[in-house]
């Protein structure tokens, strides 16, 4: 094992010969997916809603417990059309702390984001934050999962009713996960789920919208395609958002997985925990004990004062040793093009948002990080921060 001067800022041989990235993938068997891609390929039907698009949407929204599941290309997409689905014209608060997609889905259809900062705990809105940016232009709460942590849909859900507003979740982080014991995906008018290449069920890409609302989901089918087989409802507007069967049929494999990879990045996340328990100045994100959460973002507060290092000084010497730890999200999705430079946003204030922006880190966790990674990477971590001074000096001489 390392020591301090052994580190490859020091002049040491990087930890890892190849790079240990956040975003491991979550392979099926090689086996099922040869027969899977037999039969697409003796069928010759590749996409327009062939029968694994539609077994998806029955499975997936068996697996929610929702009454409709209707797969897209990604979950962009998926947001995109949903908000077009439910009409939604003006402005949608949504936090700013968030992958950029969220903000942009609105952008793309016409909607005004109105960004919001989160809760320093839980990292999501909260029910008191989203009523301060209510005004008479509102028209739609866009809560985000964050890590899979639901994001107070009950206070959500009055505060929405109260001020006659849509309320939809982007659950793309929140595949397996539960609020009050039942899986997320039928909270709000519609939930929007990603199943790209990194998440623990994945299409390669893909995402999947679900609803309890008939009428929303036979509008969602309409609009995600032109194909004629897909009319079920008037819309003003089409457009191809369609999941192609070779993505349904990854998505259909992993959906067999899940418990078993949520299991395996428990085990891992467990282990960093207890790993870096002693840290000063590092505390790892928790997941409520009530809760199922598939435990794929291990998340990692850097306090700069205690731990003697910025976060990014952090995520330089773990690049440096081919641990490709994330700084998610930064910076914040208000703060991204094109936002950034809209007249609309100067002067924005989020300093939660902000101060998550500098702190957070995300560790390796995924199928393909085994027990020994996860302990190198904490002994990487631990010999970093004790000795923060050390490591600070250096930093600063090669700057
Ligand atoms: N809302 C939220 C809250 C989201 O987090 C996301 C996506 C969306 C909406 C939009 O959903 P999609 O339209 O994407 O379905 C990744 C994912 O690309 C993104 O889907 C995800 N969130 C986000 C949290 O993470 P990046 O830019 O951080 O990572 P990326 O794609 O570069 O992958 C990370 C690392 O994984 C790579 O550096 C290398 C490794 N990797 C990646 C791929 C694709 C592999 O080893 N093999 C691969 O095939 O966004």
């Amino acid at each position: 094992m390392k020591r301090l001067n052994d580190l490859a800022i020091f002049g040491g041989r990087p930890e890892f010969h190849e790079p240990l990235h956040v975003g491991q993938l979550y392979l099926p068997e090689w086996s099922g997916i040869e027969a899977a891609f037999r039969g697409i390929f003796e069928r010759q039907w590749y996409t327009n809603h062939g029968p694994l698009v539609r077994q998806l949407d029955i499975a997936f929204a068996k697996f929610v417990g929702v009454k409709h599941a209707v797969s897209v290309t990604n979950g962009t997409l998926g947001l995109m059309i949903l908000a077009r689905a439910l009409e939604i014209q003006g402005e949608v608060i949504v936090p700013a702390f968030t992958f950029p997609a969220t903000a942009q889905a609105l952008a793309w259809g016409g909607l005004t984001p109105v960004f919001c900062d989160v809760d320093s705990k839980t990292h999501n809105l909260s029910a008191e934050l989203v009523r301060r940016k209510i005004t008479s232009r509102t028209r739609a709460i866009m809560g985000v999962h964050l890590w899979g942590r639901a994001c107070a849909p009950d206070d959500l859900t009055s505060l929405a009713k109260a001020f006659s507003l849509r309320l939809i979740f982007d659950a793309c982080h929140a595949i397996g996960c539960t609020h009050q014991g039942r899986r997320i995906g039928g909270l709000g008018d519609a939930e929007v789920f990603s199943f790209h290449a990194t998440k623990v069920l994945n299409g390669t890409e893909g995402g999947c919208i679900t609803t309890n609302d008939d009428i929303l989901a036979a509008r969602l089918r309409t609009i995600r395609s032109f194909h004629p087989s897909e009319e079920f409802a008037v819309v003003p507007l089409r457009i191809n958002a369609k999941m192609s069967e070779a993505q349904a049929a990854f998505a259909l494999l992993g959906l067999a997985d899940v418990p078993r990879h949520v299991e395996a990045n428990r085990r891992r996340y467990d282990q960093y925990c207890s790993r870096l328990a002693d840290l000063p100045g590092l505390s790892i994100t928790s997941y409520a004990t009530g809760e199922t959460n598939n435990f794929q973002y291990v998340v990692a507060d850097i306090a700069p004062a205690q731990a003697g290092l910025t976060r990014d000084q952090v995520v330089e010497v773990l690049h440096r040793e081919n641990v490709f730890c994330r700084r998610h999200f930064h910076p914040g999705a208000h703060r991204m093009p094109p936002f950034r430079n809209d007249d609309r946003y100067a002067g924005l204030s989020l300093p939660v948002t902000d101060l998550l922006c500098q702190r957070l880190l995300l560790l390796p966790n995924g199928a393909t990080v085994s027990v020994e990674d996860v302990d190198r990477v904490c002994h990487l971590v631990t010999t970093i921060l004790t000795g923060a001074e050390s490591v600070r000096r250096r930093l600063e001489q090669q700057a």
